[in-house]
């Protein structure tokens, strides 16, 4: 992959201004975290070295960079705890960092922020096969949590493309989607409790509850998806759901997104207890990925204007085949669909998950982009699509190099109406993005629809939550962000 070397994002938004209320670390600083923390719980850049601590400090579209020169990677809780109460009391800016496969930059600083990476707390805790109740430290890898669970019968409620490298604490604190949640719904729904420390290091744990309770305000939902800015999640209990004995999926071809509706309606449907994800493609998604994964062999004989993926997953292997082929084969004589490749193992299976999974690093392969993430109503879900790419075409920045912009595509979650739009560039350029923004965001406000459905805010959206919030639940996330992080030490630049 050919890399941008990211701007500082100081550089790159030279209107947004360091804060002059946070110290700068300092080696006395380092010398307090040195006195509790072992050595390796410190990494510390070698003066005037930039690269030294890249890979916490830029994020994976190499679209953000920060100038961190300490990243603390403590082991316990409680060395957690001591590390929020000194900067706290100090007046130093923190940014919890899972495993940085954030969107939006909200896991990288923008200034000289220390960084706190969770990845050395990655124990299992504890599971209740009979509950289904799985309870872990933050700093798990989501395959790990996956592994586990899967040995024993379970499955992890919500999978991602990130999933190597994905930390559960991360994926919580961030509210992410993910590819099931058509099925398993979202994390509100399926965090049973949370551990969590405070900026000012008190830790508030309900992280043993109960799959009911009703004894009050739901503390835990204001830490998911609150991005590290009013505490950093510890720890997370989870529902994890029996494994499903039988999966099987299909990739289709097809030629209108009016018909990618219709085909989800048949699904719902006739598919219905055991559809478990409905996702689709555009025509210029599929060809940037038949361009990065080179020597597979594409899936279909021909190529279409739109894909779709469809699971199942139930109880019974005969059963769902045959329901998922009945369903096919009536689609294909209705012509609703073109082409469809159903898996008939387990590798085709992994196979047809892969084609969809690899589109984000396929568009990221050319050196980096520009992403969106969008809630609209399923009418209007490819509009925006269609709009982004007739506009950065009519202003001739889409085509070979040296144009900057190699395809703008389109894919996502129909079965929760959410969009990714993913501009895929050989350089980040001001005209671009002046052609991007606020043209997306006003383009989602007319149709009443979300800036952010899963990817969240970060630094990119940050005082852009006008576009789909009133102004009173504005004032109130502000509210919230003062009374449990004062000193605004916590994530800053970014989210409310
Ligand atoms: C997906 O749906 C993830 O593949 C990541 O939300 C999407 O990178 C993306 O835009
Ligand atoms: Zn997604």
């Amino acid at each position: 992959m050919v890399a941008i070397a990211a701007q500082f994002t100081a550089e790159a938004y030279p209107q947004v201004h360091r804060n002059p209320a946070f110290k700068v670390p300092g080696p006395e600083d380092v010398k307090y975290f040195r006195s509790f923390l072992d050595a390796d719980e410190v990494l510390e850049a070698p003066q005037g070295d930039d690269e030294a601590l890249v890979s916490f400090n830029q994020d994976w579209m190499n679209k953000y960079r920060g100038q961190s020169n300490l990243v603390l990677l403590p082991k316990s809780t409680e060395k957690v705890s001591k590390i929020m109460k000194y900067c706290n009391e100090q007046k130093l800016a923190v940014v919890p960092q899972g495993g940085n496969t954030d969107l939006v930059g909200a896991s990288v600083p923008v200034f000289d922020e220390i960084i706190l990476s969770l990845k050395q707390m990655n124990k299992i805790r504890d599971f209740d096969p009979v509950s289904g109740a799985f309870k872990c430290d933050a700093g798990v890898v989501m395959k790990d949590a996956h592994q586990f669970l899967r040995d024993n019968d379970h499955i992890f409620p919500l999978d991602l493309p990130s999933r190597n490298a994905c930390q559960v604490g991360g994926v919580v604190s961030t509210n992410a989607g993910g590819l099931n949640l058509l099925r398993y719904g979202s994390l509100h729904g399926n965090v049973l409790g949370l551990e969590v420390v405070l900026p000012n290091g008190e830790i508030i744990s309900n992280i043993d509850a109960l799959r009911k309770d009703n004894t009050g305000y739901d503390l835990k939902q204001l830490f998911i998806g609150a991005e590290g800015t009013i505490g950093v999640i510890t720890g997370v209990s989870i529902l994890a759901a029996a494994k499903p004995k039988a999966f099987n999926n299909v990739f289709i071809g097809l030629e209108s997104f009016d018909v990618v509706q219709t085909l989800f309606v048949k699904a719902k449907k006739e598919l219905s207890e055991i559809l478990s994800a409905f996702e689709f493609m555009d025509r210029g998604s599929i060809k940037c990925t038949i361009e990065y994964l080179k020597d597979m062999p594409f899936l279909l004989k021909n190529q279409h204007n739109f894909y779709v993926l469809i699971e199942t997953s139930g109880s019974n292997q005969a059963h769902d085949s045959e329901k998922l082929t009945t369903f096919i084969q009536n689609a294909l004589d209705e012509k609703l669909i073109s082409e469809a490749k159903v898996s008939d193992n387990i590798d085709e299976y992994n196979t047809i998950w892969t084609w969809r999974k690899s589109v984000p690093p396929a568009c990221n392969s050319y050196g980096g982009m520009y992403k969106y993430d969008m809630s609209l109503k399923l009418k209007d879900l490819y509009s925006v699509s269609e709009a982004v790419t007739k506009r950065l075409d009519a202003a001739g920045l889409i085509g070979d190099a040296p144009k900057p912009i190699v395809a703008s595509v389109g894919y996502g979650h129909v079965g929760d109406g959410n969009i990714h739009l993913n501009i895929a560039v050989r350089e980040f350029t001001k005209e671009i993005e002046g052609l991007l923004e606020p043209f997306v965001y006003e383009y989602i406000q007319s149709k009443k629809g979300s800036i952010s459905a899963e990817h969240g805010v970060g630094f990119h959206k940050h005082g852009h939550l006008h576009y789909c919030r009133s102004e009173i639940e504005i004032r109130f996330m502000k509210e919230i962000k003062k009374h449990y992080d004062p000193n605004f030490i916590l994530n800053p630049y970014k989210y409310v």
